[in-house]
């Protein structure tokens, strides 16, 4: 009841794949260049091998639990992993499309992977159904083992083994994943409880892939026995010829038993594809997807109810198989010869139905070279440029255009700057060189640096002429000290310079006072002002005019005693530093006072 639920609601309507992270086509070709198969088949189970090139298993769950097949149309196709091993990236995957067109090459399903959400639903039963006419699909893949029913049939039926003798060394590779390989000495072998399912009523097919250690005749592949170890000997069985080097394919019929011997001589360690076929009108053979031999018959099939075996006769260990057999079926249906050449066409190691439409191939390191893109920030800003240069042997960041500071780090492939204050906007280029084993490679990077906080604007005012006796102040009117206070930089720094007549000055309160002129004549005041971006000086001048037979010195003495500086005409200051008051504004730095040379 689950495979009818399954199939009818996964091939009911498109499905939602918008999940998954990656797809491929997986492409049909039936054409000459490919499986050279001439008609249509309905309910054929294809295999799809992945490898390395056509899949990513690193992109996958590890257990391939987020595999889908999806029709041309969308819609959810059934499937059975028979192996999935992401450390040895190979996996095998049987997908059941509704048909496939004969001598076609335009046919194609989807293949779904990258859903770490995703569970499994793969089913051999969805894919080897009873209405197939599977009544037993046994890939083989096991562990080797003695395990009661520990192979398992992936048809419906469930018609699952237990292995005698079996062993871990039982498994080894196939043509399709693993295979059971067996040991006749050591009377290996798979045995399969007699189930109804397992005796045709009708029409039958058996199908095998061997590879033979050591041929001798009479060695089973797979059948079932009479009810004693007498003649007719098989209800029906694939086994060695008498002369161990070809393929019987035998049934009885009321209890008498023929064979059909195929024409090919085979040889010791090679696969072989070998499918036995009766239609109710003839026994055939077909070798490696070709008819090989013929045998009229008719009438139905007797019945021993006896185990079916692989790899052994069920009855006794007087003709056990030495060698491998893989994907070992019984089909409840005459097989056509297009089924059996289309089969052996996809199952052989160099199969040639399959194809993939092809990942773009793997960019060499150089194509993964990458600076990043231009961008534009505030001025003052912190910004990481980051490249991209896999493989690359070492990294060079330098300066191309524009103001910059010095590059501190530039051997690395994040280069972490500070963009500078600017006056409006400003273009800088950076540019990335990589090394790498054939050259080097560089790309350049536009940096604008937006212009975003404001330089202090101010004005010095007109002085008067100055006697001497009075303390002599100059102020500033920073016209913009509003937009400074409020930008990231509110901190207005000064740098005064006098010169012209010796003074002495103190500064506070976000001004400069003089007093104590030395003599008469023309001083020159200035003034720089910044917050750390560009510097604006101002200067103005002022006539000193000290009167005769007053002595300035005496006049602003205490001013004088209590502050700092003395500047000489000249602009040299001649007691060094006072204090850098900073009382004034708020924001207002200590000042500097500059001498001017
Ligand atoms: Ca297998």
């Amino acid at each position: 009841m689950a495979i009818t639920a399954m199939l009818g609601t996964s091939l009911g309507s498109a499905a939602d794949f918008s999940q998954w992270m990656d797809s491929t086509r997986v492409r049909l070709n039936t054409t000459s260049a490919g499986a050279n198969v001439a008609t249509d088949q309905a309910g054929f189970p294809v295999l799809v091998r992945l490898a390395t090139g056509d899949f990513i298993f690193s992109e996958a769950k590890s257990d391939g639990s987020d595999i889908r097949f999806a029709d041309s149309a969308g819609n959810a196709l059934p499937f059975e992993l028979e192996r999935f091993d992401p450390v040895n990236k190979v996996a095998e995957v049987w997908v059941l499309p509704p048909a496939i067109k004969g001598n076609a090459s335009t046919q194609w399903f989807k293949l779904y992977w990258g859903n770490a959400a995703a569970t499994s639903v793969s089913s051999g039963p969805a894919v080897f159904p009873a209405a197939g006419n599977f009544a037993g699909v046994w890939h083989l893949g096991e562990n080797g083992s003695t395990t009661a029913g520990a192979y398992k049939d992936a048809s419906s039926y469930g018609n699952h083994g237990t292995g005698a003798a079996m062993t871990a060394a039982s498994d080894v590779a196939g043509t399709v994943g693993t295979a059971a390989a067996f040991n006749a000495v050591s009377n290996q072998g798979i045995l399969i409880p007699a189930n109804a399912s397992l005796h045709p009523t009708g029409n039958l097919t058996l199908e095998v892939w061997i590879k033979t250690t050591t041929q001798a005749q009479y060695k089973r592949y797979l059948g079932r026995p009479f009810s004693s170890v007498a003649d007719p000997w098989n209800e029906y069985s694939l086994e060695a010829d008498v002369t161990g080097t070809k393929v019987n394919f035998s049934i009885s019929i009321a209890n008498v038993q023929a064979s059909v011997t195929c024409a090919t001589a085979m040889t010791a360690g090679t696969w072989y594809h070998v499918v036995g076929v009766y239609d109710g009108a003839e026994q055939r053979i077909y070798v490696n997807g070709t008819l090989d031999g013929t045998v009229a018959r008719t009438g139905t099939v007797s019945d021993f109810g006896q185990s079916l075996a692989i790899g052994k006769y069920a009855l006794d260990n007087g003709s056990n198989f030495d060698g491998v057999v893989d994907e070992a079926r019984v089909s409840r249906a005459a097989r056509s010869a297009d089924w059996i050449k289309l089969s052996y066409a996809n199952q052989r190691p160099d199969q040639k139905l399959v194809g993939f439409e092809r990942f773009p191939a793997a960019p060499s390191c150089q194509v993964h070279f990458a600076t990043p893109a231009d961008t534009a920030v505030k001025e003052g800003a912190q910004l990481d440029l980051a490249a991209q240069a896999d493989c690359a042997t070492g990294y060079t960041w330098m300066v191309v255009s524009g103001p910059s500071p010095h590059l501190l780090d530039p051997e690395v492939k994040i280069l972490h700057v500070a963009l500078p204050r600017v006056a409006r906007d400003t273009a800088i280029v950076y540019r990335f060189t990589a090394g790498f084993g054939g050259g080097a490679q560089s790309g350049d990077v536009k940096v604008t640096v937006k212009e975003a906080i404001p330089d202090p604007l101010f004005t010095l005012p007109t002085l008067p002429t100055w006697n001497g006796k009075s303390v002599l102040v100059v102020k500033p009117t920073v016209t913009n000290a509003a937009a400074i206070q409020a930008s990231s930089e509110p901190v207005i720094h000064y740098a005064w310079s006098v010169s012209g007549v010796s003074v002495d000055s103190a500064w506070g309160a976000g001004q400069l006072a003089f007093s104590n002129p030395a003599q008469s004549g023309s001083m020159t005041v200035g003034l720089c002002l910044d917050n750390r971006g560009a510097v604006t000086c101002k200067q103005t001048a002022v006539n000193v005019s000290v009167a005769v037979g007053v002595s300035p010195r005496e006049a602003g003495a205490s001013f004088a005693e209590a502050s700092g500086d003395r500047w000489d005409a000249k602009g040299r200051m001649q007691r060094a530093k006072a204090e850098t008051a900073s009382s004034a504004a708020a924001k207002t730095d200590a000042t500097h006072l500059q001498a001017i040379h």
